[in-house]
């Protein structure tokens, strides 16, 4: 099995060291344009290649979205950015990752997910969100492991 996954977001949101951190466990902020990466699971090995990059015009099997929560107006740029995605990629699986968690307190966090929630249900929208974190490793596999599900899954064929 191979993908192609498309980590997309403006500069800065965590993109080079989420995948750094998930192909090679290391916390390492520069990267290349494109990494490769394998991934054991109960259906065989998978071949992701990760391509990173602010350009939506690549043909790509999913999309994860990286927005810095310790930004400003995190609803509007969310809503900005898969707006953008739309536009170019209307039925491809999108995962929203709102990283840097470790930099967030408890409370803000808390706000931030019922204001998500909100924002979620009244866009009918068809992404799903993970708060995470590339510093402490909070829930940093789960946007990899639910594209998996949707694309695997998306592509068994019963003869
Ligand atoms: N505290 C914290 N810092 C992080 C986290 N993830 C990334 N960073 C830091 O954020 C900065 C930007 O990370 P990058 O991975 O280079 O961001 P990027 O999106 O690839 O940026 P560009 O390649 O410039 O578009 C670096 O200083 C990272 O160390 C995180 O989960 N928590
Ligand atoms: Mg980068």
């Amino acid at each position: 099995m191979n993908y192609t996954i498309l980590v997309y977001g403006l500069g800065n949101e965590g993109k080079s060291t989420w995948i750094n951190r998930i192909t090679t466990g290391r916390f390492l902020s520069d990267g290349n344009q494109t990494v490769n990466g394998i991934f054991a699971t109960n259906m065989g090995n998978v071949n992701i290649k990760f391509l990173e990059s602010n350009n939506l015009e690549a043909r790509v099997d999913g999309i994860i979205l990286f927005l810095d929560l310790t930004h400003h107006n995190f609803l509007n740029r969310l809503e900005t950015m898969l707006l953008n995605i739309k536009l170019s990629h209307q039925k491809v699986p999108i995962v929203v990752c709102g990283n840097k968690s470790d930099l967030i307190d408890d409370n803000t966090l808390h706000e931030l997910h019922q204001n998500i929630d909100t924002f979620t249900r009244s866009h009918n929208s068809n992404f799903v969100y993970y708060t995470i974190s590339s510093v402490s490793n909070y829930n940093y596999d789960k946007p990899l492991q639910c594209l998996l599900k949707k694309l695997v899954f998306h592509n068994i064929i019963l003869y």
